[in-house]
């Protein structure tokens, strides 16, 4: 049995090495556990060929993390890596305190974080999901601890319980998550209907969407410089556009080898990603691992299913990368990417004419004609609200004004074959 120390978080960091493990590994570790309120009191790093079963490290590096516990009076053992339950359990006992890996770090970030409704409903299943993979013998010796890193929300008292119990409210969760989404669905709906793009900002965490989107929407939102500092989407509409009414989504975060729980848990929140019209992919410019990072948020978009979304690569903070002011377009001589500094509006002027750019020419907006065989075609335009206008022509067929972003007529291209919705320009007799 060991006691928890009142306040304050008193962490060990524990980072096990292997030959691929990059340098921005314990850099960005380092940076979640402050981020989650804990004050570094030591690191142990632990070159390996692969993990121990036992300890995930060597027993000579848990019996030196052993006597740094007791010298330093932490309360808290953070590992960089992902542990096993036992492997968990077994480094525990040894030092007589408790132990948090990287996935469980990090939705005790997310468990601090989550403000709205949602948000939290989120949080908790993400981490019952998590606790209940993690269901072993030997957890009892936890029982009696309150709060502190890791124990926020239902952690504690849900593992004395049993899974049966775990599962009704994961049940539960998922009901009321369900209900939440129906809601988000109505308003995309209204979304679609007033024909409003939408461009939602995706990134790696602190690359500064918020900061961006606040320059762009002329808004106030949250943001700071420690990660996840935003976990609710915000939808607003953005200053200045030429190209008629924009809206822009600000979303979470991502980081690499995000616990697969929490994107499950988020799904509904990428949802905003899901749906755009166009995807601003926020980089840090001045982050030296931002090509590995710009990688990882590729990987995310891509198992989300985002990634055929257009996309603009928007390589922020060029005040402090030194970067020039750029501007690359593709071979269809759409924008691809460019270069701003959200802190200073340098390169926002550039940003925007890009992305009006690229929202006209992804866009249909023109009349077509639907023959009698197109019923099902055209009560699903009319249930994604892109018709503006419906005529019957001379001839008997369906004139309908339609306003859609090209993706979509491509998908409905694809689901009803042999249509004769025509993407040449039609106009009404
Ligand atoms: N120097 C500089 N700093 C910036 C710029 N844009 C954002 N920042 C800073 O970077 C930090 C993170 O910005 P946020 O806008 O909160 O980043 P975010 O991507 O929304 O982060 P999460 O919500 O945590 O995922 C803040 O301290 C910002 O002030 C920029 O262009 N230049
Ligand atoms: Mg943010």
């Amino acid at each position: 049995m060991f006691e928890r120390a009142e306040r304050g978080d008193c962490a060990l960091i524990l980072h096990p090495v292997f030959r691929t493990t990059g340098a921005d590994v314990l850099d960005e570790f380092r940076e979640l556990a402050l981020s989650a309120g804990a004050e570094i009191s030591g690191i142990i790093t632990a070159p390996r060929d692969k993990p121990d079963a036992r300890y995930f490290v060597g027993s000579g590096k848990i019996e030196e993390l052993a006597g740094l516990v007791e010298q330093t009076g932490a309360s808290l053992i953070l590992v960089s890596q992902s542990l096993s339950a036992i492997q968990e359990r077994n480094i525990e006992k040894i030092c007589q305190c408790r132990v948090l890996d990287r996935a469980t770090l990090i939705l005790d970030i997310f468990a601090q974080r989550a403000q709205s409704y949602e948000g939290k409903l989120q949080v908790e299943l993400a981490q019952l999901r998590h606790i209940s993979t993690r269901l072993v013998r030997g957890w009892s010796h936890l029982e009696r601890q309150k709060g502190g890193i890791g124990l926020r929300g239902p952690g504690e008292t849900q593992l004395e319980t049993d899974r049966r119990l775990i599962g009704t409210r994961i049940r539960q969760l998922n009901a009321r998550l369900e209900k939440v989404s129906r809601q988000r669905e109505q308003s995309r709906r209204q979304r679609v209907r007033s024909r409003a793009p939408l461009v939602t900002l995706v990134g790696y965490t602190n690359a500064g969407k918020s900061t961006l989107f606040n320059t762009l929407t002329g808004s106030s939102v949250g943001t700071q410089d420690r990660l996840f500092a935003t976990l609710d989407p915000t939808v607003r509409r953005m200053l200045d556009m030429h190209c008629g009414e924009v809206l822009a989504a600000d979303t979470v975060g991502f980081v690499s080898d995000l616990p697969h729980e929490l994107i499950a848990a988020f799904r509904a929140t990428l949802q905003e990603a899901r749906e755009a019209d166009l995807l601003l992919h926020v980089i840090d410019s001045s982050d030296p691992y931002h090509q590995e990072r710009q990688h990882d948020v590729e990987t995310v978009l891509e198992s989300i299913g985002a990634d055929k979304i257009p996309v603009i690569r928007v390589f922020n903070k060029i005040d402090r990368s030194g970067q020039k002011l750029t501007l690359h377009r593709d071979k269809r001589g759409r924008p691809s990417s460019l270069s701003v500094s959200a802190l200073t509006g340098e390169g926002v002027v550039q940003l925007r004419e890009a992305i009006s750019d690229m929202l006209a020419s992804g866009r249909i907006n023109r009349w077509v004609e639907l023959q009698g065989c197109d019923a099902r075609l055209r009560a699903q335009l009319f249930e994604l609200g892109v018709v503006s206008e419906e005529r019957i022509a001379e001839n008997g067929s369906w004139m309908l004004h339609i306003d859609m972003p090209v993706e979509t007529a491509e998908r409905l291209a694809r689901k009803y074959p042999g249509n004769s919705l025509k993407l040449e320009g039609l106009n009404p007799s």
